[in-house]
């Protein structure tokens, strides 16, 4: 039997000993795990990465797997060489489809960054949901349709933390007519597959804490942060209490 794959991804922020919020992180476990490939994880903690994880990978970033001897970063290239060298079961995404979704995290980090409400980036968030809906009225339950496929595994990371991120920083939500999107959400957020390579809750707003120009509405300043639990579903996202 073939060795397991050495796969490297971000570590929680304050817990370098557990997994940590990184969506491309996500989208490479979430490859490994639907498609029943044995690995290995060890957990980088981003803010203090090991002189051995440096060396062997001078950019720095996580996710990284380990093929041979070789480093491979970036989850484009990961996931592309997993679908090569693992090709059952196949997560190959239709060219229609690839780029659906590909706009969502410009947009969801220029309206979390976001300090002025009249610079157009909530308008632009909310025409990508809008046209994330149109798509799955037309397509379900997967992007592809029928099928999962690996277009799935890089969005859901994304929308996860919208869900989280959102009400938390700036007191928003998926708007509630959006009902194909937020069923979308909620049916590939409770994937065994998901479930298992999700960050917490507290850990993803951990994780957006240390993001220059990620702060909270100054409303709600003084709520609290997320408690400890684990999996959040998306369609009930983290709320504060106000
Ligand atoms: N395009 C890359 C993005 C990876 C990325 O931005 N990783 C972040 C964590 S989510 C990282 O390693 N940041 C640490 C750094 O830039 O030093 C991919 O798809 O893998």
């Amino acid at each position: 039997m073939a060795a397991p794959v050495e796969v490297f991804v971000k570590a929680a922020v304050g817990h370098p000993d557990k997994l940590g919020d990184c969506p491309f992180s996500q989208r490479v476990l979430l490859t490994l795990e639907e498609k029943a490939i044995p690995y290995n994880a060890t957990f980088i903690d981003i803010e203090n990465k090991p002189q051995w994880f440096l060396e062997a990978n001078p950019a720095g970033k996580v996710p990284v797997i380990k093929d041979g001897d070789k480093f491979v970063s970036d989850s484009d290239v990961i996931t592309q060489l997993l679908e090569e060298k693992y090709p059952e079961p196949s997560l190959k995404t239709p060219a229609e489809y690839a780029s659906v979704g590909a706009n969502l995290f410009p947009a969801f980090l220029g309206f979390l960054k976001s300090h002025d409400s009249n610079d157009g980036t909530e308008a632009a968030l909310l025409a990508e949901f809008k046209s994330l809906d149109e798509h799955f009225k037309l397509n379900n339950p997967f992007i592809a349709g029928e099928k999962l496929t690996g277009v799935d595994l890089a969005l859901a990371p994304k929308l996860y933390h919208a869900t989280i991120a959102l009400p938390y920083y700036k007191n928003w939500h998926i708007p509630e007519q959006f009902t194909s999107l937020l069923t979308y959400i909620q049916a590939i957020t409770s994937r065994e597959s998901f479930k298992k390579t999700a960050a917490p809750a507290e850990f993803v707003i951990a994780g957006w804490d240390k993001h220059d120009g990620v702060t909270r509405s100054p409303e709600l300043s003084t709520s609290a942060k997320p408690s400890a639990g684990h999996g959040t579903a998306a369609a009930k996202p983290f709320s504060v209490s106000l």
